[in-house]
């Protein structure tokens, strides 16, 4: 909607990807008292001394286990948990501040014939003729969270939100994370301040979250079994209002700014030469504003307004007209509430009553069930939806929409379709309640296997091996380098095997797959000529070789490849080592495996369920049969740990093992693998190139071990006969 009268300054930037969470731990109790322990201590570190000692990600990573842990048990939340002050509803943990001058309301506009009427109103006030017309400026409407911002001598020293326009609160730290707020003013935006007004101005605007990271966030809280934000404004006020900034920063917000607390130390002395000058001093101005000089404009600004709302990449929620002189604006004053200079025109609600059809469920590519509703097509925004996501069973029983019944649609933040409730007005109701409630299938849809909810979890999940669904991201799962490192299969090779009915399951591997099918399978390219690129027989037998050398990996690495919930590369390798073989793991109640150090029952429950599923017991049988070890080398009989209480350190070059394998062999029996060495570490075993660490270990005498003598401990020999 570009033309001559309207600024264009800047674009939108892509947005940052959101960090997953990481499962609960064993004991979730000990757990969780031992998280808030650590990030408590972390938090200190970073805000009261300034000395992080943590990455973000690395803190980012231990508050999402919180997070689960809490979610999963909330009897387990306490207030002074970590995480009540990341909440957001915990309104004192923000100091409150007090704005320059009032942030007023908007009168609002409810329709064109309020909004024609204030225009012929404020024509009259201000004495309009045809001859000299009054200018208005038309801005969109942003539907975010207005806040503040207080530059001193042109630095960023306080920003604040609205909050009842005269008091906000302090959420500085917060915006100091978003991109496009300036830390500083350019030379040319203060040149335009009187001295006096430089040492301080207050700039507002709103905070808003692009569209599209509101969905990727969405997506991410449905695939981590969290509950969504309900639209893009509720996603940023959640944000901003994050105790810590390191969250605020992950997340992607952005700013539009519009007014100013104090207009009198500026040289300029419209709206409209305003917004020039905020752009100019490097704030992100919105691109599509107008000046009108008649009904018409702005009507016409309105239209197109509307128009191409859902081509925008923020949700508006109407347009705002503005008197564009600052003399004429101060001319006509204020209410008790807001300024008589200018108006909020509200778009009316797209809510639009459709007739719910079928409520289907969705496999994601997790094993997570996801109901969605079917209704008939109704045009919503800007386009035509059929379809939206009811995200999890407890979203459909708090919306208690059930098939048949006619409902209302519309969409959330102007992009995602969304089920507002069922339409109960006259006979509705009764036929509603005549209509039964809707349930998750006991089977998944896509390949009939039961499903399971975990306590304490809102999804439902399919844990089937063979779930076509799940398919690539298992099999992908399964050749990466930490699981059976099948090296050269890429992702996208893997996503046409499947799709050519290649490969199913990860016993297809081994079974299934041959240098032949491979090297003739179609890349999804075609040369010049249009024929099809195949993979040929070069890459077909490097990844033919590492196929067959993965079967040797071992059972920790098998336990971790399969992708069973909760079921980690520690995880893994700690019931590996214990068992000692799938045989044994097999037989194990979910007692034995929860009694697992480093196991809890959640993960135990996850683990006998994966092995309960017959396709999956079948798929294991099937990796039997092709020879892939099932067996952790060097694992000591159940509960035996010979090499427990002691601290390893592997530097050099290992012939036999790589450092990764003998240190998991190590581990099985018990022992400490730790990276560096310090007085407590046991044995340093070194292999030839071993540096500092050697070094290290001989000045404060610790004994060495050659690899000869490792491979005699794994094969169980005391280190201290050999060091
Ligand atoms: N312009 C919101 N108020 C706005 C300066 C006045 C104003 C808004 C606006 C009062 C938008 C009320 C809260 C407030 C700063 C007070 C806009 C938008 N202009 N373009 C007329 O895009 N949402 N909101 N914010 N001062």
């Amino acid at each position: 909607m570009a033309d001559d009268t309207q600024l264009s300054l800047f674009g939108d930037e892509p947005a940052a990807p959101e960090p997953t969470p990481a499962p609960a731990g064993p004991d979730p109790a000990a757990r969780a008292l031992e998280l808030r322990g650590i990030l408590d201590h972390a938090a200190y570190q970073y805000y009261a001394l300034d000395k992080p000692e943590m990455t973000d990600a690395e803190f980012d990573r231990l508050l999402q286990e919180l997070l689960a842990i809490e979610a999963a048990h909330p009897e387990l939340v306490t207030p002074d948990s970590y995480t009540q002050r990341v909440g957001g509803y915990v309104s004192e943990a923000f100091e409150p501040v007090t704005h320059a001058s009032r942030m007023y309301s908007m009168d609002d506009a409810m329709n064109l014939d309020e909004l024609d009427e204030w225009l012929a109103r404020t024509d009259e006030a201000l004495g309009a003729s045809a001859a000299s017309p009054v200018a208005y400026t038309c801005e969109l409407k942003i539907d975010g969270l207005g806040v503040a911002l207080t530059y001193r001598d042109g630095l960023l020293v306080r920003a604040a939100t609205r909050g009842d326009g005269t008091t906000g609160e302090n959420v500085t730290d917060n915006v100091r994370t978003i991109g496009d707020v300036p830390r500083t003013l350019t030379q040319a935006g203060l040149a335009r301040i009187t001295p006096e007004g430089r040492a301080s101005v207050e700039v507002r605007g709103e905070v808003y979250m692009p569209k599209h990271s509101f969905v990727r966030l969405n997506e991410d809280a449905d695939a981590a079994g969290r509950d969504p934000f309900a639209n893009p404004r509720n996603a940023a006020a959640g944000s901003l209002r994050q105790k810590d900034p390191r969250v605020t920063a992950h997340r992607d917000l952005e700013t539009f700014i519009y007014s100013v607390a104090d207009a009198a130390p500026l040289s300029v002395t419209t709206q409209w030469a305003f917004l020039h000058w905020l752009g100019e001093c490097g704030f992100h101005v919105n691109d599509h504003a107008a000046r009108c000089t008649s009904a018409a404009e702005v009507h016409d600004f309105c239209a197109r307004a509307l128009e191409h709302r859902a081509d925008l990449d923020y949700d508006i929620d109407g347009v705002v007209v503005k008197v564009d002189s600052f003399a004429q604006q101060e001319a006509l004053g204020f209410t008790a509430r807001a300024p008589r200079w200018a108006i909020a025109f509200k778009f009316p609600p797209e809510e639009k009553r459709t007739v719910l059809r079928e409520i289907r469920v969705q496999v994601g590519r997790t094993g997570v069930l996801t109901p969605v509703a079917e209704f008939d097509p109704v045009p919503v925004a800007g386009s035509v939806i059929a379809r939206a996501t009811l995200h999890n069973i407890d979203e459909v029983r708090r919306k208690d929409v059930r098939v048949g019944d006619t409902i209302l649609v519309h969409k959330a933040g102007d992009v995602i379709p969304e089920v507002v409730g069922p339409v109960l007005e006259g006979d509705m109701a009764a036929a509603h309640e005549a209509r039964p409630l809707w349930d998750m299938p006991e089977r998944c849809p896509s390949c009939g296997s039961p499903v399971v909810r975990e306590e304490g979890e809102v999804a439902f999940r399919c844990v089937s091996i063979d779930c076509p669904a799940q398919a690539v991201e298992r099999l992908i799962h399964w050749a990466s380098r930490k699981a059976m490192d099948i090296d050269g299969l890429g992702d996208e090779l893997v996503g046409r095997m499947v799709e050519q009915g290649v490969l199913t399951d990860v016993a297809d591997f081994y079974d299934k797959l041959d240098e032949e099918t491979l090297a003739n399978l179609w890349t999804g390219r075609t040369n010049v000529a249009g024929e099809r690129i195949v993979v040929g027989e070069t890459i077909a037998r490097k990844v033919m070789d590492q196929v067959r050398a993965s079967r040797e990996r071992g059972l920790s690495r098998v336990l971790f490849g399969l992708g069973i919930r909760h079921v980690g590369e520690s995880v893994a390798r700690q019931i590996a080592g214990h068992f000692g073989s799938l045989e044994k793991l097999v037989q194990a109640t979910a007692e034995d495996i929860a009694a697992v150090e480093g196991v809890g029952p959640k993960i135990a429950a996850s683990v006998v369920a994966f092995l309960s599923v017959p396709e999956n017991v079948a798929v294991l049988e099937r990796l039997r049969q092709a020879r892939v070890s099932l067996e952790e080398a060097g694992a000591a009989q159940a509960g035996e740990q010979p090499l427990a209480g002691l601290t390893f350190v592997l530097t050099g070059t290992l012939e036999t093992r790589t450092r990764d394998e003998a240190g998991a062999a190590l581990r099985a029996l018990g022992a400490k693998v730790s990276g560096s060495v310090s007085k407590k570490t046991s044995y340093v075993v070194a292999g030839p190139g071993a540096g500092s660490k050697l070094t290290k270990a001989e000045s404060l005498g610790v004994p060495v071990l050659d690899e000869a003598a490792l491979e005699q401990v794994l094969a169980g020999a005391d280190p201290a006969q050999l060091a």
